[in-house]
């Protein structure tokens, strides 16, 4: 039994049908975890559980839309008859880039409660469980916006600094309950969400000349953080943000 050892440990995934998420329920899935994964679209939660059994990772569907609160509350509570959640992760989020100038109200209001609101409401259902059996892990995944902004990107950034100060909130408050709440930050990762900046041969040039690393990240490179803080490893880290970006705000 390794510090990384997750058997044993419920963890439920949040946006985990594609994307980041997937890789983040993966690298849970590959140390012991079993991982619910949850996003909006059934199918493709469907299909997201499929893939992950097939790979041999014991994996079951939680399709609930985080941003409702009504349903939050249905998802959690089917979810917490087999029992309290082990580890939470907060990935749902999305990305609308627009100016400010000229955004409007609907869609601010769409990237915070995607982003922010729903790492809120989903943590609060959970902790009451977590509180009880003594022990959890919640991890968020944070971003680069959680430290710098970028032109376009307001209400995404706004929302992902909010993140950041909700991780320290809640270790505030549930620490004492042997609770660690910690950040994943990932840095420039070829995603769905970032395709279109993939794509964009001058924007990737930025992205691989402003990274020391000199390249776009793997999503498989977050699970490691991830692994990391889900497990006994990180006992005593709380209130933390483990930064997976090549090295890019480390440097000017
Ligand atoms: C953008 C990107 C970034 C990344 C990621 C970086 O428009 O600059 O979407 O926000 O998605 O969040 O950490
Ligand atoms: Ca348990």
């Amino acid at each position: 039994m390794t510090l990384f050892d997750l058997g044993g440990r419920r963890a439920l995934v949040t946006g985990s049908s594609g994307g980041i998420g997937l890789e983040l329920a993966r690298g849970l899935a590959r140390h012991g975890a079993a991982v619910l994964i949850n996003g909006r679209d059934p199918g493709k939660v469907r299909a997201a559980v499929q893939t992950l059994q097939a790979e041999g990772h014991e994996a079951r569907p939680a399709p609930f839309d985080v941003t409702d609160e009504a349903a939050v509350n249905t998802g959690m509570q089917a979810l917490l008859q087999d029992g309290p959640l082990d580890i939470l992760v907060n990935n749902a989020g999305i990305q609308r880039r627009v100016p400010l100038t000229d955004v409007t109200l609907d869609t601010w209001d769409e990237v915070l409660r995607n982003n922010l609101t729903s790492a809120m409401l989903v943590s609060r259902a959970a902790a009451p469980g977590m509180i009880a059996q003594g022990h959890g892990k919640i991890i968020c995944t944070l971003s680069l916006m959680s430290e710098l902004g970028r032109r376009t990107t307001g209400p995404y950034t706004a929302s992902k600094g909010g993140l950041k100060m909700l991780v320290k909130a809640m270790c505030a408050e549930w620490a004492e309950h042997n609770i660690q709440v910690n950040g994943i930050g990932p840095g420039y990762f070829e995603t769905d969400m970032t395709a279109p900046l993939v794509q964009d041969e001058q924007f990737s040039g930025w992205v691989r000349a402003r990274t020391p690393a000199g390249r776009w990240g793997h999503p498989r490179e977050l699970a490691g953080a991830a692994v990391f803080l889900a497990s006994d490893a990180s006992s005593f880290v709380n209130g933390q943000v483990i930064y997976v970006d090549g090295g890019m705000l480390a440097v000017l």
